[in-house]
């Protein structure tokens, strides 16, 4: 591949940790010479390599308990293993005194605990030829993860606009459906897209990323790079870039250094699965340390900690650690698998509202579930409501995909929908459930209804679901 980054990954991690600017060639330590076991008056004690200790993201989901991760790597950016390890840490909470905490478990991801990724892929018109292979290397690539382990994977992908193609699952058949839903079309919308990814990611408990991939130049988004850098920093986000043909290289790396993550600029698609693997290797590398904080405190304080973890080979160590963790998802607070909100709002204020809550816009998969919705709407009055789903067009046929990648077969149409724009030339792609002349059905609108017409006001709401 002509992608250089793994190692500017490494100089990049060096610089930032102040340790090893350059690789440096040096003789095997005797620690690893066969000849010690032999010459017992050989053995001398053997001073610890330094290691980096480099600070990722934290985890507040179950305070008191504090989850903290580092990636751990030798003077090559090669991660390390310890054995026999030795920790220590402080914690100092809004700047009160330094109080030594209780180290519960410290472990490396792989075969232990899951890594939340989201997955961000360009499906502007230009990938036309590059698409179907793109989506045959993310099949292959959500196909090898460690969902025993708890691994889950969002894939939004963006042209003009963000498209979700499946929320955060680890069900590999919805991922599946999601990725061969994507339709090539439109312009570039890259930094609106990491950012909703990385605000999703940013939301789920334990290790996440974002890993997001254009063939071109961002033409479209509302958001800037700096934008997504800051939200990716407050998120404790590390963001992985792959560009190939007219991608800016120099603000994708720009942004991947910023919040430690790594970018590649590749020659050829086909490169683009075994960058995934690396990446894939190089976040379940990562320790995790967790620690029990105070129980009386604020569990989204700014918080400042030093932290020594090691072996009787490495000692890497952090110290005046400043973070601050923002909140979780959380997935259980929900007593039934609907709920109806009445409120003047475009789809994407929907979506986004009934996420932050723990569920997506609805799905509409059965007549039953067809029927249960419509009586919710009956019931609070309103004649129009949004559901999570989309229309595309594909060889001149419009279909439509449910933002779960979930099996689009049940469907409940209007007459003449979906149209896919309205009169005056609008896109209309997003599903919304409405009551015509006493009937209910489905048509495809504009994101904003609201601001075009004023009907809508009073009439409109709509209905998240939770699939826990
Ligand atoms: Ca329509």
């Amino acid at each position: 591949m002509t992608g250089n980054f793994c190692s500017n990954c490494g100089a990049s991690r060096d610089t930032a940790s102040g340790t090893h600017s350059a690789i440096i060639e040096t003789e095997e330590p005797d620690n690893t010479s066969s000849d010690a076991s032999n010459n017992m008056e050989a053995i001398q004690p053997v001073e610890p390599r330094t290691a980096n200790m480099d600070f990722v993201s934290s985890d507040v989901s179950e305070y008191p308990n504090v989850k903290l991760y580092f990636e751990y790597t030798d003077e090559y950016a090669e991660p390390i293993t310890l054995h026999s390890i030795t920790s220590g840490l402080t914690e100092s909470i809004s700047g009160g005194a330094e109080i030594e905490r209780t180290i519960r478990k410290i472990q490396k991801l792989a075969g232990n605990e899951g890594l939340s990724i989201d997955i961000v892929a360009d499906k502007s018109a230009s990938m036309e030829s590059d698409l179907p292979q793109m989506q045959s290397i993310m099949n292959d690539f959500v196909m090898s993860l460690d969902y025993t382990t708890g691994d889950r994977v969002e894939i939004l992908s963006f042209d003009t606009y963000v498209m979700y193609m499946c929320t955060y699952t680890q069900d590999v058949g919805l991922l599946r459906n999601g990725i061969y839903s994507m339709v090539p079309d439109g312009d570039t919308a890259l930094y609106d897209a990491l950012v909703t990814g990385i605000m999703n990611a940013g939301s789920q408990a334990g290790a996440r990323c974002v890993i997001g991939f254009t063939d071109g130049e961002d033409n479209r988004s509302v958001y800037t790079p700096q934008e997504v850098i800051r939200l990716a920093l407050q998120r404790e986000v590390p963001v992985y870039l792959i560009g190939t043909s007219w991608a800016d290289s120099s603000t994708l790396e720009y942004i991947c250094e910023q919040t430690g993550g790594c970018y590649w600029d590749v020659g050829s698609i086909y490169d683009i699965g075994e960058i995934l693997e690396t990446i894939y290797f190089d976040r379940k590398e990562m320790y995790c340390v967790e620690y029990e904080s105070d129980p009386g405190a604020d569990p989204f304080a700014l918080r400042r900690i030093n932290c020594s973890l090691g072996d009787e080979y490495y000692s890497g160590q952090v110290t005046g650690l400043d973070f601050q963790a923002t909140p979780v998802i959380q997935q259980s607070t929900h007593v039934s698998r609907y709920e109806i909100i009445c409120d003047n709002v475009s789809w994407t204020q929907a979506n986004n509202a009934c996420i932050s809550r723990g569920g997506h816009l609805a799905t509409i998969t059965s007549q039953a579930e067809m029927d249960q919705l419509v009586r919710m709407c009956e019931g609070a009055g309103i004649k129009y409501c949004w559901i999570g789903g989309y229309t595309s067009i594909r060889n001149g046929s419009v279909f439509g995909h449910w933002i779960t990648g979930e099996p689009f077969s049940f469907t409940a149409w209007y007459p003449g929908e979906p149209s896919r724009n309205d009169n005056d030339g609008t896109p209309e792609f997003y599903l919304m459930l409405w009551k015509v002349e006493d009937s209910w059905s489905w048509n495809d609108q504009r994101e904003d209804v609201i601001g075009a017409f004023d009907y809508f006001k009073g009439n409109i709401g709509y209905i998240c679901e939770y699939e826990n």
